[in-house]
């Protein structure tokens, strides 16, 4: 019998674990088990994929920028890749706004539901954490973000996924320096960097063997520990309006492939399936990147001088189903406690809600902590943030998941569109996905 394409496998893992994790709700002990003896498996999959998400990034810019003909190509990759970012993220923070205006989840949501809500979750230590992160982010003055992107040790950074953005910024400092003193001179360790990227590619297709069994702990786990069903049944309405926005950017990217980079949409999200699975099942971009970056590079065919810059700055910066969130739960959470928004307000969530998606790291829940920088922007009352980030909650988890896809499908669709501008071909490498794993 033919193998099964790795995503069908996923998805049969995705299914299982979801199915696995209701029955284990029913007995007493099945949620400790889960916890205790599944979950595990899914977590060690997250791990393995964070460990080689900054050996990819390093070996894959530098060889990218070390095979570009000159500095000049790069600002051309890099100008093109920060403005058509910026781009996508207002236009998911518009659609945000608009749905969330037009369909006002907030109204008529009880206020029994309220106070069941608060009292559930404004004490829970998860709230109040996502709230102190929030407020160390808020005390660093406004240029606080290009402080953080230089690394004042080049091998903290590296050892450190949540300093990914660092690890960009001396990457590319190293790059652009191993152009300036000539192939001759950087051929060395051009060499070592191309084979490192093709041992560490090599790595997430042996990762990637273990992706059905994992996602089946990751959505095991993620149902066991789900919240209360009557409070997420109230929570409906907000969820639904953040899903079909999200959805919206899907055919939004979907669209722009097809008129913009003149590809098949259809095939165009068949190929980045993997990792838009991957993102539902880890809500990390990060741990998400490596399978992002082989996807688009050999899958989509996109140039590795493009694909390794404009990847791993997306997967930092570019979150549009992020700032696509924080604008619907910042109205929704103003509309239930009945805080009147002026337009002026909404414009004020458009720029906060784009810097607070640049701002959030990719792990899961950053775009709850960043959610708070995006209330305090429209003033909404300090002394009930915690009711206002209890009010969102529950569904927070399903959300993130599905913002983490949006994340992930905006990356790949920048890259066909900075490759398409430079007059770049697609031609995919692979055909599927275990092409090149039978040398396993
Ligand atoms: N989970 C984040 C990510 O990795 C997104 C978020 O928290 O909104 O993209």
């Amino acid at each position: 019998m033919k193998k099964l394409e790795l995503h069908w496998q996923i998805l049969i893992g995705m299914v299982a674990g979801v199915l696995f994790g209701f029955a284990m709700t029913y007995p007493d002990w099945g949620a400790t088990f889960v916890q205790d003896w599944i979950n595990p498996l899914g977590t060690i999959f997250v791990k393995l994929l964070k460990l080689i998400a900054i050996p990819l990034i390093l070996a894959s810019l530098i060889k990218g920028i070390s095979d570009l003909k000159d500095i000049s190509q790069f600002r051309n990759i890099g100008v093109r890749t920060i403005m058509i970012y910026i781009s996508t993220t207002v236009v998911a923070i518009t659609i945000g706004l608009l749905l969330v205006n037009v369909l006002q989840p907030g109204e008529g949501i009880s206020q029994d539901t309220i106070a069941q809500l608060t009292e559930t979750y404004a004490g829970d230590e998860q709230v109040t954490s996502k709230l102190e992160e929030a407020s160390k982010q808020k005390e660093s003055g406004p240029l606080q973000f290009l402080e953080d992107m230089v690394p004042d040790n080049a091998f903290n950074a590296l050892g450190d996924n949540s300093l990914m953005l660092q690890v960009i910024f001396f990457t590319i400092f190293m790059g652009i320096s191993m152009l300036l003193i000539g192939e001759e001179a950087a051929k060395p360790l051009k060499n070592v960097f191309d084979s490192l990227n093709d041992v560490v590619l090599k790595m997430v297709d042996l990762i990637m063997l273990t992706a059905p069994v994992a996602v089946f702990a990751l959505l095991a786990n993620v149902v066991v520990t789900s919240g209360d069903p009557d409070l997420l049944l109230a929570l409906l309405k907000y969820a639904g309006v953040v899903l079909l926005g999200l959805l919206l950017m899907i055919v939004f990217y979907s669209v722009v492939v097809a008129t913009f980079t003149r590809y098949n949409p259809l095939t165009f999200l068949s190929k980045i399936t993997p990792a838009q699975l991957l993102a539902f099942s880890t809500s990390s971009s990060a741990a998400t990147l490596p399978v992002t970056m082989e996807r688009v590079e050999e899958h989509l065919g996109v140039d590795k001088d493009i694909s390794s810059f404009v990847l791993p700055v997306g997967a930092t910066i570019n979150m549009d189903g992020t700032s696509l969130y924080q604008g619907v739960a910042a109205v929704f959470i103003s509309q239930a406690l009945g805080f009147d928004l002026t337009f002026g307000s909404q414009l004020t969530i458009v720029l906060t809600a784009l810097l607070a998606s640049i701002g959030s790291a990719a792990v899961p829940g950053a775009g709850m902590v960043m959610l708070v920088i995006v209330l305090e922007a429209i003033g909404f009352p300090a002394d009930k943030l915690a009711i206002g980030l209890a009010l969102i909650f529950a569904v927070d988890r399903p959300l993130d998941m599905c913002r983490t896809v949006v994340n992930v499908t905006g990356d790949a669709t920048v890259s066909m569109m900075v490759a398409k501008s430079l007059g770049r071909t697609l031609h995919p490498k692979v055909k599927n996905w275990d092409d090149n794993l039978d040398e396993v």
